[in-house]
């Protein structure tokens, strides 16, 4: 299978993405507050552009491939309804500029709007894959942070990847460029919320 494929080759990206110190540093507790916030933040801006990627492939998905685009894009609307409910509570504004790592993956996305359905189905299952195995090695997460990687790590997100291998398999290709720049992308994503503690350290 082409998607199982490109995890064994770029063995190397996959873990630089996903055993990110960030990470680490959520399951261990270690984690600052304004790191996390930083994140949080951005990545409501993320799953915004993600979003608008998402509705264009679904428009220009062959038939088989529309259930599953379909209803992760709903999913993606629940997602932005979330992370408005935490930024209440939390007390943050979600209004502000996208940081750069969100706006070179802003850029890729609509890259990626341009390429063809096979490369850009295979991306975005390289999106959520990675998504899926970050969160999972940030499991259990420290007590405060047990809620939010539940969340990333449920059953129904796991048959949704799944589905979307299923879906990038059926159109065939490897498209190893297009993943390689979603993993590094998402490394950078993880390195900008470290390396910004302008929300306020705790
Ligand atoms: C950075 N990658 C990033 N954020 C997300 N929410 C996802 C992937 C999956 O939706």
């Amino acid at each position: 299978m082409p998607t199982s494929d490109l995890i064994r080759d770029h063995a190397g990206a996959w873990e630089r993405a996903t055993r990110h110190p960030f990470l680490l540093a959520v399951r261990d507790g270690s984690i600052r507050t304004g790191a996390f916030d930083t994140w949080l933040v951005q990545d409501a801006r993320y799953v915004a552009d993600l979003l608008r990627f998402q509705a264009r492939l679904l428009a220009r998905a062959p038939r088989p491939a529309q259930a599953v685009l379909a209803a992760g894009a709903v999913a993606l609307v629940e997602e932005l309804a979330w992370f408005e409910e935490l930024a209440g509570r939390r007390g943050l504004d979600l209004d502000v500029p996208r940081l750069p790592a969100t706006a070179a993956y802003a850029e890729l996305l609509d890259r990626l709007d341009a390429a063809e359905v096979p490369a850009a189905l295979t991306a975005l299952w390289a999106i959520e894959r990675v998504y899926l195995a970050a969160w999972t090695a940030a499991a259990p997460g420290a007590p405060e942070y047990a809620g939010y990687v539940a969340h990333w790590t449920t059953s129904g997100f796991a048959g949704y990847v799944d589905g979307l291998a299923a879906a990038a398999d059926a159109l065939g290709g490897r498209h190893d460029a297009v993943v390689l720049e979603v993993l590094d992308a998402e490394t950078a994503f993880w390195d900008m919320a470290m390396g910004d503690g302008s929300l306020g350290a705790a």
